[in-house]
């Protein structure tokens, strides 16, 4: 019996990955080296227009590379590089651009 990998999420995104061009570096063959998903929470969303608003201000961040919003659920699901920035900024990011409050989901 085999265990299905969770890792697929993670390859969702494999097209998006810039190009980082570090001269002289040994190539990787992963082409989303960098991008993780995490979840965060969401105080404050009340319908899909304050989705879409969520999705548009998390994009507008450095280093996000897509963002989907539940209202209902409470939840973003954030995909960004890893190598840019973190969890913890993007929420708070987020709760500036927005005025949602935002917590990372551990
Ligand atoms: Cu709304």
């Amino acid at each position: 019996m085999r265990k299905i990998l969770i890792l697929a999420a993670a390859v969702l995104v494999g097209g998006v990955a810039t190009a980082t061009a570090v001269g002289g570096q040994s190539t990787q063959t992963k082409p989303a080296e960098g991008t993780k998903v995490f979840t965060i929470k969401v105080s404050g969303m009340t319908c899909s227009g304050c989705e879409a608003a969520l999705k548009i201000a998390a994009k507008q961040i450095d280093g996000v590379e897509d963002a989907k919003a539940s209202y209902a659920k409470g939840t973003a699901e954030i995909t960004y590089d890893s190598a840019k920035t973190s969890p913890e900024a993007i929420a708070k990011a987020i709760a500036q651009k927005t005025g949602y409050k935002t917590e990372v989901a551990k």
